[in-house]
Protein backbone atom coordinates (compact mmCIF):
# COMPACT_ATOMS: atom_id res chain seq x y z
CA UNK A 1 0.00 0.00 0.00
CA UNK A 2 1.12 3.03 -0.73
CA UNK A 3 1.54 5.14 2.46
CA UNK A 4 2.84 8.83 1.31
CA UNK A 5 -0.02 11.42 1.24
CA UNK A 6 -0.15 14.98 0.73
CA UNK A 7 -1.41 17.53 3.32
CA UNK A 8 -0.37 21.14 4.47
CA UNK A 9 1.26 21.93 1.68
CA UNK A 10 3.23 19.41 1.48
CA UNK A 11 4.12 15.13 1.42
CA UNK A 12 4.65 13.28 4.11
CA UNK A 13 6.09 9.77 3.60
CA UNK A 14 3.16 8.04 5.54
CA UNK A 15 0.45 8.99 7.77
CA UNK A 16 1.56 8.19 11.22
CA UNK A 17 2.24 10.93 13.45
CA UNK A 18 4.14 11.03 16.99
CA UNK A 19 1.80 13.15 19.13
CA UNK A 20 3.02 16.36 21.43
CA UNK A 21 4.23 15.29 24.74
CA UNK A 22 4.84 11.70 23.45
CA UNK A 23 8.47 12.43 21.95
CA UNK A 24 9.97 15.73 23.29
CA UNK A 25 11.85 16.89 20.59
CA UNK A 26 12.98 14.30 18.44
CA UNK A 27 16.41 14.27 20.40
CA UNK A 28 15.41 12.72 23.77
CA UNK A 29 14.09 9.63 21.16
CA UNK A 30 16.60 9.50 18.72
CA UNK A 31 18.31 6.67 20.59
CA UNK A 32 15.44 4.11 20.75
CA UNK A 33 13.54 5.70 17.45
CA UNK A 34 14.38 6.15 13.77
CA UNK A 35 12.18 9.57 13.25
CA UNK A 36 12.84 9.42 9.81
CA UNK A 37 10.29 6.28 10.07
CA UNK A 38 7.86 8.15 10.40
CA UNK A 39 5.38 10.70 8.77
CA UNK A 40 5.63 13.35 11.08
CA UNK A 41 6.41 14.36 14.42
CA UNK A 42 5.13 16.75 16.59
CA UNK A 43 7.29 18.27 19.58
CA UNK A 44 6.36 19.04 23.21
CA UNK A 45 3.91 22.39 23.75
CA UNK A 46 5.99 25.07 24.07
CA UNK A 47 6.03 27.88 26.34
CA UNK A 48 7.38 31.41 27.07
CA UNK A 49 8.96 30.28 29.98
CA UNK A 50 10.57 27.23 31.17
CA UNK A 51 8.03 24.80 33.11
CA UNK A 52 8.70 22.17 35.33
CA UNK A 53 5.64 20.75 35.16
CA UNK A 54 3.08 19.25 37.98
CA UNK A 55 3.83 17.07 40.38
CA UNK A 56 4.17 13.51 40.65
CA UNK A 57 2.85 10.56 40.04
CA UNK A 58 1.99 12.50 36.70
CA UNK A 59 0.69 9.76 34.64
CA UNK A 60 -1.67 6.83 36.37
CA UNK A 61 -2.53 3.71 34.07
CA UNK A 62 -6.16 1.91 34.02
CA UNK A 63 -7.77 -0.63 31.95
CA UNK A 64 -8.54 1.65 29.30
CA UNK A 65 -5.43 3.42 28.92
CA UNK A 66 -3.88 6.51 31.04
CA UNK A 67 -4.38 9.63 32.87
CA UNK A 68 -1.67 12.24 32.59
CA UNK A 69 -0.94 16.05 33.77
CA UNK A 70 2.35 16.73 33.02
CA UNK A 71 1.19 20.33 33.30
CA UNK A 72 3.30 21.16 30.37
CA UNK A 73 6.70 20.34 31.50
CA UNK A 74 9.35 22.12 28.79
CA UNK A 75 11.89 24.02 28.22
CA UNK A 76 10.69 27.12 26.95
CA UNK A 77 10.79 29.11 24.06
CA UNK A 78 14.36 30.40 24.16
CA UNK A 79 15.78 27.21 24.42
CA UNK A 80 13.83 25.54 21.80
CA UNK A 81 15.02 28.11 19.79
CA UNK A 82 18.69 27.82 20.43
CA UNK A 83 19.14 24.27 20.66
CA UNK A 84 15.98 22.23 20.01
CA UNK A 85 14.92 23.46 17.21
CA UNK A 86 18.63 23.70 15.36
CA UNK A 87 18.78 19.89 16.29
CA UNK A 88 15.98 18.83 14.60
CA UNK A 89 17.28 21.14 11.52
CA UNK A 90 20.34 18.97 11.44
CA UNK A 91 18.97 15.36 12.19
CA UNK A 92 15.56 15.36 10.53
CA UNK A 93 15.01 15.08 7.19
CA UNK A 94 12.34 13.11 6.11
CA UNK A 95 9.94 13.37 8.85
CA UNK A 96 7.74 16.35 8.69
CA UNK A 97 8.34 18.19 11.97
CA UNK A 98 5.22 20.24 13.99
CA UNK A 99 6.03 22.68 16.95
CA UNK A 100 3.00 22.73 19.55
CA UNK A 101 2.80 26.38 21.15
CA UNK A 102 0.84 26.55 24.03
CA UNK A 103 -0.04 29.82 25.68
CA UNK A 104 -1.93 30.91 28.86
CA UNK A 105 -3.08 33.68 27.00
CA UNK A 106 -4.18 34.97 24.22
CA UNK A 107 -1.12 36.95 23.46
CA UNK A 108 1.07 34.42 24.38
CA UNK A 109 0.52 32.53 21.13
CA UNK A 110 1.56 35.53 19.63
CA UNK A 111 4.80 35.78 21.00
CA UNK A 112 5.38 32.19 20.56
CA UNK A 113 4.82 31.90 16.79
CA UNK A 114 6.59 35.13 16.27
CA UNK A 115 9.61 33.69 18.32
CA UNK A 116 9.57 30.86 16.80
CA UNK A 117 8.80 31.56 13.05
CA UNK A 118 12.10 32.41 12.24
CA UNK A 119 13.98 29.44 13.11
CA UNK A 120 14.55 26.70 10.61
CA UNK A 121 13.90 22.68 11.56
CA UNK A 122 10.42 22.37 11.52
CA UNK A 123 7.27 22.90 8.94
CA UNK A 124 4.16 24.46 11.14
CA UNK A 125 2.67 24.66 14.45
CA UNK A 126 0.06 22.39 16.21
CA UNK A 127 -1.54 25.23 17.94
CA UNK A 128 -2.38 23.16 21.22
CA UNK A 129 -6.13 25.24 22.38
CA UNK A 130 -7.01 21.94 24.22
CA UNK A 131 -4.61 21.38 27.40
CA UNK A 132 -6.54 20.16 30.50
CA UNK A 133 -3.84 20.59 32.78
CA UNK A 134 -3.02 24.25 32.35
CA UNK A 135 -3.19 25.09 35.95
CA UNK A 136 -1.99 28.49 35.74
CA UNK A 137 -5.01 29.31 33.48
CA UNK A 138 -7.78 27.09 34.65
CA UNK A 139 -10.96 26.66 33.63
CA UNK A 140 -12.24 25.52 30.27
CA UNK A 141 -9.54 25.26 27.68
CA UNK A 142 -9.19 27.71 24.85
CA UNK A 143 -10.89 25.30 22.29
CA UNK A 144 -14.24 25.79 24.56
CA UNK A 145 -13.66 29.29 24.55
CA UNK A 146 -14.71 30.43 21.13
CA UNK A 147 -13.82 34.18 20.96
CA UNK A 148 -10.60 33.25 22.25
CA UNK A 149 -10.32 30.45 19.88
CA UNK A 150 -10.79 32.98 17.27
CA UNK A 151 -8.71 35.73 18.31
CA UNK A 152 -5.77 32.53 18.77
CA UNK A 153 -6.12 31.31 15.67
CA UNK A 154 -6.15 34.48 13.42
CA UNK A 155 -3.57 36.17 15.53
CA UNK A 156 -1.50 33.23 14.41
CA UNK A 157 -2.16 33.32 10.82
CA UNK A 158 -1.41 37.06 10.77
CA UNK A 159 2.52 35.82 12.07
CA UNK A 160 3.05 33.09 9.98
CA UNK A 161 2.69 31.37 6.57
CA UNK A 162 3.31 28.26 7.97
CA UNK A 163 0.39 25.69 8.04
CA UNK A 164 -1.28 25.84 11.29
CA UNK A 165 -2.91 23.25 12.89
CA UNK A 166 -5.79 23.73 15.53
CA UNK A 167 -5.68 21.06 18.13
CA UNK A 168 -9.27 20.93 19.57
CA UNK A 169 -10.69 19.58 22.79
CA UNK A 170 -13.17 16.13 22.76
CA UNK A 171 -15.04 17.38 24.73
CA UNK A 172 -16.77 20.32 22.91
CA UNK A 173 -20.50 19.89 23.33
CA UNK A 174 -20.80 21.74 19.57
CA UNK A 175 -17.44 20.57 17.52
CA UNK A 176 -18.61 21.32 14.21
CA UNK A 177 -19.06 25.11 15.14
CA UNK A 178 -15.70 24.68 16.84
CA UNK A 179 -14.37 23.12 13.59
CA UNK A 180 -15.96 25.82 11.50
CA UNK A 181 -14.51 28.67 13.85
CA UNK A 182 -11.22 27.43 13.94
CA UNK A 183 -10.78 26.86 9.97
CA UNK A 184 -12.90 30.56 9.27
CA UNK A 185 -9.79 32.35 11.36
CA UNK A 186 -7.21 30.48 9.41
CA UNK A 187 -6.47 27.18 10.97
CA UNK A 188 -5.08 25.10 7.66
CA UNK A 189 -5.71 21.35 9.55
CA UNK A 190 -7.18 20.00 12.64
CA UNK A 191 -6.11 17.70 15.66
CA UNK A 192 -8.79 15.67 16.96
CA UNK A 193 -8.76 15.17 19.71
CA UNK A 194 -6.63 16.51 22.49
CA UNK A 195 -6.74 13.77 25.99
CA UNK A 196 -10.39 13.76 27.86
CA UNK A 197 -10.60 15.28 31.25
CA UNK A 198 -11.03 13.20 34.44
CA UNK A 199 -9.77 11.89 37.39
CA UNK A 200 -8.50 8.62 39.26
CA UNK A 201 -9.00 8.35 42.52
CA UNK A 202 -7.51 5.41 45.11
CA UNK A 203 -10.06 2.98 46.29
CA UNK A 204 -7.93 3.39 50.01
CA UNK A 205 -8.40 7.33 50.83
CA UNK A 206 -10.25 8.28 47.92
CA UNK A 207 -7.61 10.64 46.95
CA UNK A 208 -6.60 11.39 43.43
CA UNK A 209 -3.67 9.21 41.79
CA UNK A 210 -2.11 11.91 40.00
CA UNK A 211 -0.06 14.47 41.58
CA UNK A 212 -2.05 17.36 40.30
CA UNK A 213 -5.38 15.52 41.03
CA UNK A 214 -7.45 15.53 37.73
CA UNK A 215 -6.01 14.74 34.12
CA UNK A 216 -6.09 14.31 30.74
CA UNK A 217 -7.34 10.81 29.72
CA UNK A 218 -5.79 8.90 26.49
CA UNK A 219 -4.96 5.01 24.83
CA UNK A 220 -7.98 2.83 23.93
CA UNK A 221 -10.99 4.50 26.17
CA UNK A 222 -10.20 7.76 23.96
CA UNK A 223 -10.74 6.29 20.87
CA UNK A 224 -14.13 6.09 19.79
CA UNK A 225 -14.38 9.77 21.38
CA UNK A 226 -11.82 10.59 18.73
CA UNK A 227 -12.97 8.37 15.65
CA UNK A 228 -16.47 10.44 16.68
CA UNK A 229 -14.85 13.54 16.31
CA UNK A 230 -13.01 13.06 13.04
CA UNK A 231 -15.83 11.97 11.86
CA UNK A 232 -17.95 15.09 13.43
CA UNK A 233 -14.84 17.42 11.51
CA UNK A 234 -15.10 15.90 8.57
CA UNK A 235 -18.51 16.24 7.53
CA UNK A 236 -18.09 19.72 8.92
CA UNK A 237 -14.47 21.03 6.41
CA UNK A 238 -11.96 19.71 3.95
CA UNK A 239 -9.28 20.83 5.66
CA UNK A 240 -6.68 17.97 6.81
CA UNK A 241 -7.43 16.00 9.83
CA UNK A 242 -4.85 14.59 12.32
CA UNK A 243 -6.73 12.14 13.79
CA UNK A 244 -5.82 11.30 17.39
CA UNK A 245 -6.87 8.77 20.92
CA UNK A 246 -6.10 5.73 20.93
CA UNK A 247 -4.43 4.36 17.90
CA UNK A 248 -2.36 1.10 18.90
CA UNK A 249 -2.09 -1.13 15.50
CA UNK A 250 -3.27 -0.64 11.60
CA UNK A 251 -6.88 -1.58 12.39
CA UNK A 252 -7.30 1.87 14.45
CA UNK A 253 -5.51 3.77 12.34
CA UNK A 254 -7.09 2.59 8.95
CA UNK A 255 -10.57 3.58 11.20
CA UNK A 256 -9.09 6.97 11.73
CA UNK A 257 -9.15 7.21 7.89
CA UNK A 258 -12.32 5.90 6.75
CA UNK A 259 -13.54 8.33 9.64
CA UNK A 260 -12.04 10.83 7.97
CA UNK A 261 -8.91 11.42 9.24
CA UNK A 262 -5.72 12.43 6.64
CA UNK A 263 -3.03 10.85 9.08
CA UNK A 264 -2.70 9.80 12.66
CA UNK A 265 -1.19 10.62 15.73
CA UNK A 266 0.39 7.77 18.60
CA UNK A 267 0.40 9.03 21.84
CA UNK A 268 0.07 6.27 24.60
CA UNK A 269 0.93 3.58 22.09
CA UNK A 270 4.33 5.27 22.11
CA UNK A 271 4.71 4.79 25.95
CA UNK A 272 4.04 1.36 25.86
CA UNK A 273 6.67 0.74 23.25
CA UNK A 274 8.35 3.58 21.97
CA UNK A 275 8.81 2.08 18.40
CA UNK A 276 4.91 1.75 18.08
CA UNK A 277 4.83 4.51 15.20
CA UNK A 278 7.58 2.50 12.85
CA UNK A 279 5.60 -0.35 13.84
CA UNK A 280 2.61 1.00 12.49
CA UNK A 281 3.63 2.51 9.44
CA UNK A 282 5.29 -1.03 8.56
CA UNK A 283 2.17 -3.01 9.68
CA UNK A 284 -0.04 -0.37 7.13
CA UNK A 285 1.88 -1.79 4.45
CA UNK A 286 0.70 -5.31 4.88
CA UNK A 287 -2.81 -4.14 6.10
CA UNK A 288 -2.74 -2.49 2.40
CA UNK A 289 -1.16 -5.72 1.15
CA UNK A 290 -3.57 -8.31 2.77
CA UNK A 291 -6.73 -6.14 1.81
CA UNK A 292 -5.57 -5.37 -1.52
CA UNK A 293 -5.81 -1.45 -0.78
CA UNK A 294 -2.97 0.23 -3.27
CA UNK A 295 -2.87 3.47 -1.38
CA UNK A 296 -3.57 5.10 2.07
CA UNK A 297 -5.18 7.83 0.70
CA UNK A 298 -7.57 5.55 -0.96
CA UNK A 299 -8.77 4.50 2.46
CA UNK A 300 -9.59 8.38 3.70
CA UNK A 301 -13.22 9.03 4.43
CA UNK A 302 -14.48 6.20 2.08
CA UNK A 303 -16.12 3.98 4.85
CA UNK A 304 -19.88 2.07 4.51
CA UNK A 305 -22.31 4.29 5.01
CA UNK A 306 -24.01 3.30 8.28
CA UNK A 307 -25.62 6.43 9.82
CA UNK A 308 -24.89 9.69 9.44
CA UNK A 309 -22.19 12.15 11.51
CA UNK A 310 -23.82 13.28 14.81
O1 LIG B 1 1.38 18.79 29.54
C1 LIG B 1 0.30 18.23 29.74
O2 LIG B 1 -0.07 17.89 30.88
C2 LIG B 1 -0.63 17.94 28.64
C3 LIG B 1 -0.88 18.78 27.57
BR1 LIG B 1 0.06 20.37 27.30
C4 LIG B 1 -1.88 18.45 26.61
O3 LIG B 1 -2.17 19.17 25.64
N1 LIG B 1 -2.54 17.29 26.78
C5 LIG B 1 -2.29 16.47 27.81
O4 LIG B 1 -2.93 15.41 27.94
N2 LIG B 1 -1.32 16.79 28.73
Amino acid sequence: MRLATRACGTEFQNPVVLAAGTCGFGMELEDVVDLETLGAFITKSVTLEPRRGNPAPRVAEFGGGMLNSVGLANPGLELVRREKLPWIARNVRRARVFVSVAGHTVHEFFELVEGLDGVDGFLGFEVNLSCPNDARRGGPSFALDPDALTEIVSGCRERTDRPLVAKLAPDDPDLPATVRRAVDAGADALTLVNTLPGILLRADTGRPELGAGAGGMSGPALRPVGLRAVRAGRSTTDVPIFGAGGVLGPDDAVAYARAGANLVQLGTATFASPRAGPHLASGLERWGRRHAVGSWDDLIGVGVATGAAP
